[in-house]
């Protein structure tokens, strides 16, 4: 299990940590302008809902669980399918469709799925995801497994009754699942306040039998820490945790723009959130750490290298043969 790093306990175990978590918000980065880079070739022909400004969420959260546990996330599937996996050649492959993904390019970006590396699945139906992570908990407490499900989804979620039915099962059997509430504060365009009866969704959870954990850091490291008290909670009371997360949501809410010009946000709220920006705020602190910049540049350099040959090879792979349309399907 990994242990909360006390500060000035290890000045290199900190700067470790900060690299790795550093690895994988930078990958998410990259891998996202490189898909803003791409997109207007229409090679890429899916529907995409952009990370981009979640990245601390998604490392952080991921890199604290351990390899065997399962998550669960939405249609913004991009950082945690990063953040889980690190599998940038299945990645770009489902991007473009192509044959060379383990799911054959029949799910693209809101349909990621790589079960070998605990990336259990998403959904673009709204909380439709949420009881099937509760029942895969359900399924490791029979099995006596010790793995933890995590799902991640959107303030939105909060908003359907299968939330609620989910998170009262988890919580009356007592399941190991971490929920996740990625928290942008808007459904699509709608505010949190214009669509809830309520003030506080955490005030509410804290009523269930369910630890609530709350923050709006952009700082990965932040991030990692609750989320290791989350779980060892998990592991100790053997009981689900609710963890609200706020983050500000860079791109418009399906596509690869800015989108300060239809009205319902100002780009003054943005440039506020981005002087916190989280990847520029983790190689701050990696320079803070000690780390080189040169050691940072080469870290980059290799990330950057990775995708392009993950896209190069994602553009030149075949596409599926017509007849594994309906193979691996629910009919
Ligand atoms: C059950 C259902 N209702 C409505 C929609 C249409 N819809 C797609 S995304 C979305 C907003 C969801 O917001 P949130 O859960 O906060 O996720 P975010 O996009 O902010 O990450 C809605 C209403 C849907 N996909 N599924
Ligand atoms: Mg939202």
């Amino acid at each position: 299990m990994k242990q909360l790093i006390k500060i000035e306990e290890s000045k290199l175990a900190r700067q470790k940590l900060n690299v790795e978590l550093y690895k994988k918000v930078y990958l998410i980065r990259r891998a996202e302008e490189k898909i803003r880079e791409y997109y207007a070739e229409d090679e890429m022909k899916t529907p995409m809902h952009m990370s981009m400004g979640e990245e601390a969420i998604a490392a952080g959260v991921c890199h604290a669980l351990n390899n065997c546990d399962q998550v669960f996330t939405t249609y913004r599937s991009h950082a945690v399918f990063l953040a889980k996996t690190q599998n940038c050649d299945e990645f770009f492959a489902e991007m473009y469709a192509k044959e060379t993904s383990s799911i054959k390019g029949k799910g693209g970006s809101m349909h990621l799925c790589l079960p070998a590396d605990g990336f259990m699945g998403t959904s673009a139906i709204v909380g439709a995801h949420i009881p099937v992570a509760v029942g895969c908990a359900f399924a490791n407490k029979i099995k006596n497994n010790n793995k933890i499900v995590a799902v991640f989804f959107g303030d939105g979620a909060v908003d359907e009754g299968v939330f609620w039915e989910s998170i009262n099962v988890a919580c009356l059997m007592r399941l190991s699942v971490l929920f996740l509430c990625e928290d942008n504060n808007l459904a699509v365009h709608t505010f949190s306040y214009e669509r809830r009866g309520y003030s506080s969704i955490t005030q509410i959870i804290s009523r269930f039998n369910c630890q609530v954990f709350e923050s709006d850091s952009t700082d990965t490291e932040e991030i990692y820490n609750l989320t290791l008290k989350a779980l060892m909670q998990i592991r100790r009371e053997n009981k689900p945790c609710f963890m609200n997360l706020k983050y500000y949501r860079y791109l418009e809410h399906v596509g690869v723009n800015y989108d300060f010009d239809v009205g319902y946000r100002s780009k003054e709220e943005f440039e506020n959130w981005y002087k916190r920006d989280p990847v520029s705020l983790l190689r701050k602190k990696l320079l803070d750490c000690g780390l080189g910049i040169e050691e940072i540049k080469k870290i980059e350099e290799d990330i950057n290298s990775k995708i392009d040959q993950s896209i190069l090879k994602a553009k030149k792979a075949p596409f599926s043969e017509q007849s594994e349309l309906h193979k691996d399907i629910f009919k």
